[in-house]
């Protein structure tokens, strides 16, 4: 096993200052005697010494820092207001950094207003200075430097980005033996995944034993195949059904509770795994994989984007990457074997109108942080593609919003219909055929309607509730009338008919667990928005990424939603997860054998 070489020479926050930058925008930087910033109102305190440790310079985690806060505030689950169903400090990004949304030494901000639009209390020292983001620009120039001045630090094993296929990419390959660190770009890991509503796509399971459920193998492929219209890489989905199991099994042995059993559009049976209970399978999978990652010192390092893989020049094979931290700034760590696992594009918004012009004012459901970085990284070193400009929309993200109304609520029960009230689809069928009919309706928009029974079964409603995005009457004559929807009171009566004799004469919805009989009513109004970029990083099957000549790049690795192939032109609800487990894995495991065996 490599030793660390060098150590990293941080060029941000001097200590003499106080956090302070004294070189590059002078004015920007609020004084000690401005008492508008979180820093500088401690400082007056006891000095800097009270946040930070004046003997170390920060690092880009901000580790220390953070430990501060917590030593004197609590952590999150200390500072959760138990009045609140929902707050800020116990939402489903879990115990993250305090310094994600408190800033020292500039304007706070609210992570979760990325995706939601709360109007929360004013966060303390709202009027600190705006600081431009420390990671807005690639610096190709600093790049360069970096790569000329030579490492600063070695490990065995680089993986690019923390969702689920990085976390299970580094722990597997901590596993084999390999000294790793995990690099991600935001204030906190969790990427993609800590947003995943449905579950993890899973044959064989005791899970499906228990609860008497038929399914194989060929199954699941089948139903992948067809979900993709065939065009995905059958032997990459070969992989993910033969090893779902195995792969929950592995998330139960780090703690995970994958108990509760669905059926996702498209598949044939119930075989979406999530904790029971009802509560979102991402938080919960990327909250274990955090804990599983930090109790086997995984060398996580928040606030840093790997902007460069680069390679050795006698055989094109992965020498490291150039990363750019937060504090640190530019520097190359080198290293046998890199992961990818950056996820897709989502968030992109030229990437999109590239790749699908159509799409390009949809809304998203996608982290901020689904950028594409990785397919930047691995093109610009020549690896192949595929499906790249395949988007899939997905049907039900709440209007005018970018928050995801996962499918597992027409699973449970609800129908959907149009702003007249009528159905106009078997709300279980796939994605981009949902979303092709929602845009066919005259107001390219939908609704989905349920009743009391549904929100008992379903914690997570509760939130889009919270929320305030529910429509709520007594009796579905007042939900029609409130909503507009004309047609609803007939659409429902013939809907609980047809649930009643098991037959949906007007669309073959082949499940339908429960009618809408029980009040309140609900309503929340829905249209389809960008889910997942299939497309991306060519892969064989042991996760090595393929040059131009589908040869791999030796020691590059890729996991998740920035590869291509295993989902073909449309992902089936719950193979996501799957593929970041199982390739996560198998990555994980093949890049630190590869290292180790150099
Ligand atoms: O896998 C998914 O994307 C999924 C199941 C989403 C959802 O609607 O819940």
């Amino acid at each position: 096993m490599k030793r660390r070489l060098v150590i990293l020479i941080f060029v941000a926050l001097s200590i003499g200052s106080c956090g302070y930058h004294e070189d590059s925008d002078k004015q920007a930087q609020p004084s000690i005697e401005d008492n508008k910033s979180l820093g500088a109102f401690h400082t007056e305190m006891e000095g800097c010494a009270i946040c930070h440790d004046e003997t170390a310079e920060v690092t880009d985690s901000e580790t220390y820092e953070n430990t501060q806060c917590i030593e004197c505030h609590g952590d999150s689950a200390d500072l959760g207001n138990p009045e609140l169903e929902y707050d800020p400090h116990t939402s489903h990004l879990g115990n993250i950094n305090c310094t994600s949304c408190h800033k020292g030494h500039e304007t706070p901000q609210f992570y979760c207003n990325n995706c939601h639009s709360f109007e929360h209390y004013n966060m303390p020292f709202a009027d600190a200075v705006k600081k431009e983001p420390w990671d807005k620009d690639w610096n190709q120039n600093a790049i360069q430097k970096a790569i000329d001045a030579g490492p600063v630090e070695e490990t065995d094993v680089i993986v690019v980005g923390a969702g689920s296929a990085g976390f299970n990419a580094s722990i597997s390959a901590h596993r084999t033996g390999a000294e790793v660190i995990l690099f991600e770009k935001a204030p906190f890991s969790g990427g993609n995944s800590m947003l995943a509503a449905g579950g993890f796509n899973a044959v064989g399971t005791p899970q499906q034993k228990k609860k008497g459920i038929e399914d194989s193998i060929e199954w699941f492929v089948e139903d992948a195949m067809k979900g993709g219209r065939y065009q995905n890489d059958e032997a990459l989905v070969q992989i993910m059904a033969e090893e779902s199991a195995d792969g929950i099994k592995w998330l139960v042995s780090l703690g995970a509770n994958m108990d509760d059993l669905k059926r996702s559009g498209g598949a044939r049976v119930e075989r979406t795994h999530r904790p029971s209970g009802g509560a979102s399978v991402g938080p919960h999978i990327i909250m274990t994989l955090r804990a599983a990652a930090k109790s086997e010192n995984v060398d996580l390092r928040l606030n840093s984007r790997v902007e460069k893989i680069v390679l050795k020049e006698e055989d094109k094979s992965v020498a490291g990457v150039v990363v750019h931290g937060k504090h640190s700034g530019y520097n190359m760590v080198a290293a046998d074997s890199v992961v990818l696992a950056t996820g897709g594009y989502g968030m992109n918004k030229e990437m999109i109108a590239y790749y699908r012009p159509t799409f390009k004012d949809m809304t998203s459901s996608n982290n901020i942080t689904a950028t594409g970085d990785g397919i930047r990284l691995a093109k610009e070193i020549g690896a192949s593609m595929t499906d790249i400009d395949w988007v899939q929309a997905h049907p039900t993200i709440g209007k005018d919003s970018r928050i995801l109304i996962s499918e597992t609520v027409r699973g449970v029960g609800a129908i959907m219909v149009n702003t007249d009230g009528q159905r106009f689809i078997n709300e279980l069928t796939t994605r981009d055929r949902a979303s092709d009919a929602i845009l066919k309706q005259k107001d390219q928009y939908a609704w989905l309607v349920f009743d009391t029974q549904l929100i008992e079964k379903k914690k997570m409603v509760r939130g889009y509730d919270h929320l305030g995005m529910l429509q709520k009457a007594n009796t579905i004559e007042q939900l029609a009338e409130i909503t507009g929807m004309s047609s609803l009171p007939e659409t429902v009566e013939a809907y609980n008919r047809f649930q009643a004799t098991g037959k949906d004469e007007a669309f073959g919805r082949d499940q339908m667990p429960l009618n809408l009989t029980q009040p309140p009513f609900y309503a929340v109004r829905v249209a389809p928005g960008i889910h997942h970029t299939m497309g991306g990083v060519a892969i064989s099957v042991e996760s090595e990424v393929l040059n131009l000549q589908s040869y791999p790049i030796l020691g590059l690795y890729a996991a998740g939603e920035v590869t291509g192939g295993v989902h073909g032109y449309n992902r089936l609800g719950g193979n996501a997860i799957a593929d970041t487990v199982v390739f996560g894995r198998r990555a994980g495991v093949n890049a630190a054998q590869f290292a180790l065996t150099k």
